[in-house]
């Protein structure tokens, strides 16, 4: 198989396309799956985990997977734009796919709230970006109005083409793994790719390419977490602004993947996520922007409460690249040493730290 090709050409047979769909592809998907190699640090079962690493997909996020879909679905019907809201990654993603079929984008974003790369990336892919003075749960409510009046493509994951795009993470680590994980963790936000990738797991069950389904594990922020509390979040606040969302659109598929699996969706707290987004980078050598890593921090968190058993095999999805959000990487990190050009002050540096 052509790994190179893009995924509708990888799953055509899984996915709702025919001759007539153009396909719109920057070749997503295909990302690495990457063993953790110090995760004993941090567990206390000794587990197998591994990362599924989407933020290498072409924009930098898993959404690439839906949006390949709901743009050449979109191209198919002969939309002139697209819209969106968004907490950053799917304006990036609607942005980059859009320009490449020659649609206009309309993006809303929460003002203040998206991490610097994704505004970059919306706006350099030429999208028309407005910041309302709103969180995502009030711009998703505008794009839906909007819909009913003109005749733009929907493109956030209510969009079920996002969904069938975005199943094949599952796919892929199937056949990465060789089967399905015991364990599939990942960060809760819109609740979509929880969602997607069961619908994923099923699929392939049914299909007989695996034996078992894995059961599933979805974190929230403890700050924006709706679907742990029963209700919705007026004001959802996290660090992690990628699932700074109060009332998830995909609520109940969250809770059926959850429910049908065996599974369990928890919050965990900006302190919880941070220290796995720091672990992530300094102990394994990936680079994850904060949101992604809450499906550690979940894990770890249950790892606490003896929830693993050895020889578990844990997968966690890093669904967005650590460069989405510089300024939380620079913040949190150890701050360059201000040294003279000279030899003997940069040495006099270098014997307190590393020789
Ligand atoms: C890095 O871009 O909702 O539960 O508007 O960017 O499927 O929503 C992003 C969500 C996890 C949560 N990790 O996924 C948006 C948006 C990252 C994300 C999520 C998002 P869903």
């Amino acid at each position: 198989m052509d790994r190179r090709r893009g995924l509708i050409e990888r799953y055509r047979k899984y996915l709702p396309v025919s001759e007539k769909t153009p396909v719109i592809t920057l070749n997503e998907g295909n990302t690495p799956l990457i063993k953790a190699v110090h995760i004993d640090e941090v567990m206390r079962a000794g587990v197998r985990l591994y990362f599924k690493y989407d933020g290498l997909n072409p924009s930098g996020s898993f959404k690439d997977r839906g949006m390949t879909l709901a743009i050449s679905k979109a191209a198919e019907k002969g939309v002139k734009a697209v819209i969106c809201a968004s907490t950053g990654n799917t304006s990036a993603a609607a942005a980059a796919y859009s320009a490449r079929a020659g649609m206009g984008a309309i993006v809303l974003i929460p003002e203040g709230q998206i991490a610097m790369g994704k505004l970059a990336q919306a706006m350099i892919h030429g999208a028309m970006v407005m910041q309302i003075n709103g969180n995502f749960d009030d711009a998703l409510r505008l794009v839906k109005e909007l819909v009913e009046k003109h005749n733009f493509a929907l493109v956030n994951s209510i969009n079920p083409f996002r969904i069938e795009g975005q199943k094949t993470a599952a796919f892929e680590v199937c056949e990465q793994l060789g089967n399905a994980p015991v364990y599939h963790a990942l960060p809760v936000g819109n609740a979509g790719n929880i969602t997607a990738y069961w619908k994923g797991y099923r699929e392939f069950l049914s299909e007989g390419k695996i034996g078992s389904l894995p059961k599933m594990l979805g974190f929230q922020a403890a700050g924006a977490a709706p679907i742990v509390k029963g209700s919705p979040v007026e004001h959802p606040e996290t660090i992690a602004t990628a699932i700074r969302i109060g009332n998830p659109a995909g609520w109940k598929g969250a809770v059926a993947a959850r429910d049908d699996s065996g599974g369990v969706i928890d919050s965990v707290t900006d302190e919880e996520i941070l220290s796995a987004y720091k672990f992530i980078a300094s102990r394994e050598g990936i680079f994850c922007e904060p949101a992604s890593a809450a499906s550690l921090a979940g894990v770890i968190k249950l790892s606490e409460q003896d929830f693993f058993s050895e020889g578990d095999t844990i997968v966690c999805t890093l669904t967005g690249h650590g460069l989405k959000d510089p300024d939380n990487a620079i913040k949190l990190s150890r701050q360059p040493v201000r040294v003279s050009a000279d030899i003997n002050s940069v040495e006099k540096v270098i014997t307190g730290c590393c020789i």
